[in-house]
């Protein structure tokens, strides 16, 4: 099958890069938001999205008028859902705008179009959610339309290569629509194709992100045990990575971004009695940044009006992405100890917390504190001078919470450090 237009819904962190791609390969994109504020900043050439090359992309693809943007959808051979899915307080999926792009899709759904769901959804959605709202149009999904899902699985940081060079799994609700799928990615993947059915497709997406959860989980719960018991974890994962069959990940203040604390919710959702370990995983995780608030504590002697430089808010390295960051987490709960907070990201300069100072420079945040803290190991931060901090500052005490700063200089340079996950072996 051959596609000369596809509407994207949802011009976000998937949609945006996955418009500007498949515009870049020749089709007619339409991209469809429902936040007019995005698409008036797209149109000024203003793109709301932090991700290297992606400006200029989306320049392309718009200045060309290969990517058109509107607030609704337009006829189309193909049709992508690319929208959020939260997880509600209760930590249910909001599906409330899948559901609404389905919607919104179903005036200008014709026979023998494509529709393709990209949102991460609880298993079935596609069946049981999308397709019945799709049939409103009068057509079958099957006979009539082709209807698939197929996960994202790209790195925030490198979108715009992994969008093309991972492998993609396409699943679709009979091998037609999965056909059908494969043969509209294959105009910008480079990476293998693989089809499936769209339940499996679903699962895939929700299997992958909970195995990173309760891997980042153990490494998480290594570290505190080996700060019980006197042992530098990172030198404990370090020399375990070496065995040829164990791979631990790193731990850290906690599970960030809007995938991995969230995904495995909807698994939690759908078996509750089946998903013990995943949300023991979930537990330990999310307990990260009170751990880290209380090192902090620790390593100062209290908060109470101690002046504390917080390098970093996004939820994870070289990205201004500050949804779900555990670095902001740890700001609050500084701030309600009653510590005088200063913070910077660099990835997103206007970024602050409640009760906490914004600073536009890591000299003016070091300035006068009496702890410098990492929180996000940002490549700057990781590579600043102690001597350069001790100039700043007129406290002693760094806190480490990414096993990113070596000890040594930090010490020579007249600090107290303290490392997540490194206990005192005489303690
Ligand atoms: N983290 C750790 N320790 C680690 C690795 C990560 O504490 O060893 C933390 C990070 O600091 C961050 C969070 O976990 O706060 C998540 O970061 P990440 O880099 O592991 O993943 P994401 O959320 O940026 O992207 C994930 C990816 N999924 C997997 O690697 C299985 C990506 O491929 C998915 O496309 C993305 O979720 C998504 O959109 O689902």
């Amino acid at each position: 099958m051959r596609f000369q237009s596809v509407c994207v819904l949802g011009l976000g962190y998937i949609g945006l890069p996955t418009a500007s791609t498949l515009a870049k390969s020749g089709i007619k994109v339409f991209g469809v938001d429902v936040d007019q504020k995005v698409l008036d900043n797209l149109k000024e050439g203003q793109i709301h999205i932090h991700e290297p090359g992606l400006h200029e992309l989306a320049r392309e693809a718009l200045d060309s008028r290969s990517l058109t943007l509107s607030n609704r959808p337009e006829e189309a051979d193909a049709f992508v859902i690319a929208v959020p899915t939260p997880v509600t307080e209760d930590n249910k999926a909001d599906l409330s705008h899948v559901l609404e792009a389905a919607e919104a899709i179903v005036p200008h759904l014709r026979k023998g179009n494509l529709v393709m769901l990209e949102s991460t959804c609880p298993p079935r959605t596609t069946l049981d959610q999308v397709a019945p709202i799709l049939e409103r149009s009068g057509l079958a999904a099957g006979p009539d339309f082709f209807l698939a899902y197929t996960p994202e699985r790209v790195l925030p940081g490198h979108i715009l290569q992994e969008l093309v060079e991972n492998a993609r799994v396409i699943g679709g609700i009979d091998a037609a629509s999965a056909e059908a799928g494969r043969d509209l990615y294959r105009a910008f993947v480079d990476g293998e194709i693989l089809l499936t059915d769209a339940t499996t497709a679903e699962t895939v997406k929700l299997l992958e992100n909970t195995y990173r959860d309760i891997n980042i989980a153990a490494a998480n719960e290594f570290s505190q045990l080996a700060e019980r018991l006197g042992v530098d974890v990172w030198e404990a994962i370090r020399l375990a990575n070496r065995h040829p069959r164990v791979e631990i990940l790193q731990p850290g203040p906690g599970v960030g971004g809007h995938c991995i604390g969230v995904d495995p919710w909807f698994l939690v959702e759908a078996t509750p009695d089946l998903t013990p370990l995943i949300q023991q995983a979930r537990a330990v995780n999310d307990g990260q940044p009170a751990h880290s608030a209380d090192l902090i504590e620790q390593a100062l002697g209290g908060l109470s009006g101690k002046r504390i430089a917080a390098l970093g808010l996004s939820y994870k390295p070289n990205v201004g992405d500050l949804r779900g960051s555990p670095a902001i987490e740890i700001v609050a709960r500084l701030v309600e100890g009653g510590a005088e907070v200063h913070t910077f990201e660099p990835y997103a300069q206007a970024a602050s917390v409640g009760g906490a100072a914004a600073e536009r420079s890591l000299k003016d945040t070091l300035e006068g504190a009496d702890a410098a803290v990492l929180l996000v190991n940002h490549r700057d931060f990781v590579e600043l001078d102690p001597r350069q901090a001790a100039q700043a500052m007129t406290g002693r005490v760094a806190v480490d919470l990414r096993g990113a700063w070596e000890a040594e200089p930090w010490r020579a340079a007249g600090f107290d450090i303290y490392t997540l996950g490194v206990g005192k072996p005489d303690a």
